[in-house]
């Protein structure tokens, strides 16, 4: 089956590709609209900025960013998940109709992150995280990426399950950039099949991220990445990732179009 597409919608001033256009909720919602029409399968609203060095939002602020847009998108029928690290405005976004929690932090940055996650019964996905944006490019040294990338994931699925979270709620995703440098990211991209052993699915946040900026001099401009990006799409696809999660629908689409065929050996 070709990995589910999930479109990101960032509402903050801050955001490193698409920041600071969205901040009115009504325009966020038409974008979040926009984006399903290209193909999205869900949309993944997020209110605070992860980019490398950035800073805190206070929960109350965040939710007053997310909430208005996730209500705005539940109304038009679009699926919505909510990009955040915090379990009030989890819990909020639960309310407003949201369907995924997309955690970066995998439930390291609020201990009632998992209370949240169980009581809500919604599809959870985990990232590995090691700390905050301020500081998390001091935490990337491994002895091996991808063996302790999987036994940190393991550890928190661990906890999870202590907190009630069923396994089929359960998602991972590697955190690419996240406390890892481009030979880390490339490396969990090759080895994916040993993170899959965990047993749950699987997801790919490599859109437009710096690493692949580093790989291609031409790519230098964040809107330059979505040609990489698709290609990493269609290859995390031949790795039967569960989805991918991209700033640009059409081009990631399109990847997936070809690597569905390839792999059928026929169109559709
Ligand atoms: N990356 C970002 C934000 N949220 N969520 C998941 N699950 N995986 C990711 O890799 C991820 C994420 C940072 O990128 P953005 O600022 O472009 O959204």
């Amino acid at each position: 089956m070709s990995p589910q597409v999930f479109g990101i919608l960032n509402v903050t001033p801050d955001s490193f590709s698409d920041g600071g256009q969205f901040a009115d909720a009504a325009e966020a919602v038409a974008r979040g609209v926009q984006l399903r029409d290209q193909g999205a399968d869900i949309v993944d609203v997020g209110g605070e900025s992860t980019r490398p060095g950035a800073e805190r939002v206070d929960p109350a602020e965040e939710q007053e960013r997310v909430i208005p847009v996730v209500r705005g998108l539940v109304a038009a029928g679009v699926p919505v998940s909510v990009d955040t690290m915090n379990s009030s405005t989890a819990l909020a976004a639960a309310e407003a109709g949201a369907s995924v929690i997309n955690d970066v932090s995998g439930g390291l940055a609020d201990p009632e992150m998992y209370r949240a996650v169980a009581q809500s019964k919604l599809l959870y996905i985990a990232m590995h995280w090691r700390g905050h944006s301020t500081d998390m490019d001091s935490l990337a040294t491994y002895d091996d990426v991808v063996v302790d990338v999987r036994n940190e994931l393991k550890a928190r699925l661990a906890e999870m399950f202590v907190w009630g979270i069923a396994k089929d709620q359960v998602v991972l995703d590697p955190g690419l950039g996240f406390a890892k440098n481009a030979q880390h990211n490339w490396q969990l991209l090759g080895r994916l099949d040993e993170l899959a052993t965990l047993g749950h699915p699987l997801l790919i946040g490599a859109s437009r991220k710096r690493f692949l900026g580093e790989l291609l001099p031409e790519a230098a401009t964040t809107a330059d990445r979505d040609l990489p990006t698709a290609v990493v799409s269609a290859l995390a696809a031949q790795a039967g990732v569960w989805a991918v999660r991209v700033h640009d629908i059409p081009s990631t689409r399109a990847a997936l179009g070809v690597a569905e065929a390839w792999k059928n050996g026929r169109a559709q």
